[in-house]
């Protein structure tokens, strides 16, 4: 039996993961470690929390004491790292809170389990390992800085982030992997593109769209529209990084994306349609709006739901113009492939909305409306 640590699992892919890995691995034993930021909600997992299989510890990457007394407690044979301050525009507002959690947050748990994990030395000084242990990081495809209209990410590409995220993303990468070189330790990362589904809080483009549209409110896209990015349906990033994490190679990075580039301006737009067309087909649906016009026949009327909604605002400062993976790796070495078209996964998710607006309104009660004008109102 495999016992897993897994960080920032009450977030958006960590959520995914976890209920992911507990459905199909009945072997194993999974303690959450998450600090439960605005990002964080402890009611996503409350139903995979049941103290045999899984176990819940409120805390911070950061706290030596805290992930030592962890790796005491429970003899972990895998950490799959999440937790991260994971939003772009948060980190152009408060760099050092990003550079706090993503790159000594990482640093933190690497240590801790060099403490817990190695046995001795080789011949040459060099740590030896307990067997079948690894530390999985989950970076992201921002690594690699941005793309003109042609070409992909591979693994081979020179990291050179832009925003303080990212920036702090490729910091923990590097970290990970002079951690490799320097006392082989195992390792692994995965770099993969934007990720969408259910769960993702909504201050990422897709829930905010959906979350604004039911709203009645304009939909902010920033600049002209025209950035590219490559989403990928959570459970198969979760696919891959269980692959790797069972089956990858120490030392080794694997891209993860689906081959699925769009602007921001397709997104916008193809939400409205999927919108309009759910609540056409079915509609009950037109109960979660929040925005109430009736038809003459006392119905809801859904005809304002068009492009009219769309407001083009001041871009983010330093915005990537298009992120492109090639997969190439990870396809040809653990044969993944992603399983979820777009066009079949942005119905699952917007469907998952309408029919999750409880979720949606308790992990936006707190701050959410604060942030939401600072960040919107000024644009
Ligand atoms: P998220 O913001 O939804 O969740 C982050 C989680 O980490 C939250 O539960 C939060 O409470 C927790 N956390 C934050 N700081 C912490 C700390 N100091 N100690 C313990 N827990 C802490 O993020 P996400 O979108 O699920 O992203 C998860 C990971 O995947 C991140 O490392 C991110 O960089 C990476 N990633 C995300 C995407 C994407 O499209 N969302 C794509 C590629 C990579
Ligand atoms: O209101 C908006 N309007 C808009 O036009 C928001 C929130 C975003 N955008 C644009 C900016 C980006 O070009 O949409 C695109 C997607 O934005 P985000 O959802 O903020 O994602 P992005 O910045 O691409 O980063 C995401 O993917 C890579 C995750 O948040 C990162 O954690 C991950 O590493």
């Amino acid at each position: 039996m495999k016992t897993y640590l897994v960080t920032g699992a009450a977030g958006f892919i960590g959520a995914n993961y976890l209920k992911y890995i507990l459905a199909k691995h009945d072997d194993i034993r999974v303690v959450v470690l998450d600090a439960l930021t605005y990002a964080g909600n402890l009611g996503t997992i409350a139903k995979d929390i049941d103290n045999e299989r899984c176990f819940f510890v409120r805390g911070d990457i950061t706290n030596q004491e805290l992930v030592d007394r962890l790796f005491g407690e429970y003899k972990f044979d895998y950490i799959v790292n999440f937790a991260a301050e994971s939003h772009v525009d948060r980190s152009i507002e408060n760099p050092q809170l990003f550079l706090m959690t993503n790159i000594l947050g990482t640093q933190n748990l690497l240590d801790a389990a060099r403490r817990a994990w190695v046995t001795g030395k080789d011949e040459h000084g060099y740590p030896t390992w307990r067997k079948g242990v690894r530390f999985h990081q989950v970076s992201t495809d921002e690594v690699y800085g941005s793309l003109d209209e042609n070409g992909y990410f591979t693994e081979e590409t020179p990291l050179c982030p832009h925003s303080p995220y990212s920036a702090s993303k490729t910091g923990a990468d590097m970290i990970v992997m002079a951690y490799f070189d320097t006392y082989k330790m195992p390792v692994t990362i995965t770099r993969c593109s934007n990720n969408y589904g259910p769960y993702h809080f909504p201050e990422k483009l897709i829930p905010l769209i959906i979350k604004n549209i039911l709203e009645g409110k304009k939909l902010p896209v920033y600049g002209d529209g025209s950035n590219v990015r490559d989403w990928l349906y959570v459970d198969d990033h979760c696919k891959a990084i269980d692959m790797v994490v069972n089956k990858g190679t120490n030392g080794e990075v694997y891209n993860v994306g689906g081959h699925n580039e769009k602007t921001n301006l397709e997104i916008v737009k193809l939400t409205i349609a999927t919108i309009h067309k759910l609540m056409s087909d079915q509609p009950e649906y037109r109960n979660v709006l929040k925005k109430k016009v009736k038809n003459e026949d006392g119905t809801l009327s859904i005809d304002w739901i068009n492009d009219d909604l769309i407001s083009f605002v001041k871009d983010r400062l330093g915005h990537d113009q298009r992120y492109a993976i090639d997969p190439t790796r990870i396809s040809e070495a653990l044969g993944w492939t992603p399983e979820t078209m777009f066009e079949e996964g942005i119905v699952k998710t917007i469907e998952w909305y309408l029919n999750n607006q409880e979720w949606v309104n308790e992990v936006t009660s707190g701050d959410y409306q604060k942030y939401y004008d600072e960040m919107y109102l000024k644009r």
